[in-house]
């Protein structure tokens, strides 16, 4: 049975209207990283922290899967294998668009963390410093989004789908933020096919076998078909 692991990134959700982290005008350009997505930084300010994630959840629920999202339903419909998505992406368009198969690596707007006890539950539209833990009763909720220095979710999983993985697709990520920038080379040294399909070329494309550019939007239904 043949087996697909496909990796997306912010780029996926571009046009559906969601920011990019690193292109022009990405979210890193108008925000200080180290402030709003580190353990530290919310430490410092849960106001400011929360108020970023309230507006990107806001945003995420506005926007609609695009054409890329559909292609890939297409795709897990009709695939006699086994196919699954690793998204970095915190939104939920893959899900909303149909897709089954989706492990969230950097976790998801769509949750709330205790920051004191380790609780998960679903989060309201807007996160308030004082909103107490379900759980422990703490005022420690932040949302359940994987930072900077924080280990990120289903690793054990993902190696062994990548160790397992006959073909290796990333779409729209700048192979920049570790470890889902290695996954082309884990995935290549175990024998799969590497593929990248990117507005611009990443800074991991050497370690692909093909490299197809252009909008998502496009070169995923494409690549589908
Ligand atoms: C289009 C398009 C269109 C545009 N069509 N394409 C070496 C090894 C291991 C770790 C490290 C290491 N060196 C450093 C680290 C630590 C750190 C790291 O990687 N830092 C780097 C900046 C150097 N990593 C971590 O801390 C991670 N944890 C960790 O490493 O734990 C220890 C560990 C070690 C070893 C194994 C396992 C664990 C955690 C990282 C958490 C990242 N969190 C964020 C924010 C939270 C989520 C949120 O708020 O949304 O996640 S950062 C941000 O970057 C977000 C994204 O998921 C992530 C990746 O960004 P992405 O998706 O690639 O977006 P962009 O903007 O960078 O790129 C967009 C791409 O789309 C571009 O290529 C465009 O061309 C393209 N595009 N429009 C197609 N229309």
């Amino acid at each position: 049975m043949e087996r697909l692991v496909i990796l997306t990134g912010a780029g996926i959700s571009a046009e559906s209207g969601l920011g990019t982290f690193r292109d022009k005008d990405g979210l890193w350009t108008r925000h200080d990283l180290s402030e709003v997505a580190t353990p530290e930084g919310f430490s410092r300010n849960p106001k400011r922290v929360l108020d970023f994630y309230n507006a990107r959840r806001a945003n995420s629920r506005a926007a609609a899967p695009n054409p890329a999202h559909e292609a890939l339903v297409r795709l897990e419909q009709s695939y006699l294998g086994e196919m699954l998505i690793v998204t970095q992406n915190v939104d939920d368009l893959h899900e909303r668009a149909g897709s089954r198969n989706v492990l969230h690596m950097h976790g998801t707007l769509e949750g709330a963390l205790c920051a004191a006890c380790g609780h998960r539950w679903p989060a309201p539209a807007i996160q308030r410093p004082q909103d107490p833990c379900p759980a422990c009763t703490t005022a420690q909720a932040r949302p359940d989004i994987v930072w900077f220095g924080e280990y990120p979710y289903h690793m054990e999983d993902i190696w062994q789908a990548l160790r397992r993985a006959d073909a290796f697709v990333a779409i729209g990520t700048s192979g920049t933020v570790y470890p889902a920038a290695a996954f082309a080379q884990d995935a290549g040294r175990a024998g799969a096919f590497c593929l990248e399909l990117n507005a611009e070329a990443s800074a991991v494309a050497p370690d692909f076998d093909e490299v197809r550019l252009g909008p998502a939007s496009r070169i995923v239904p494409d690549w589908v078909a």
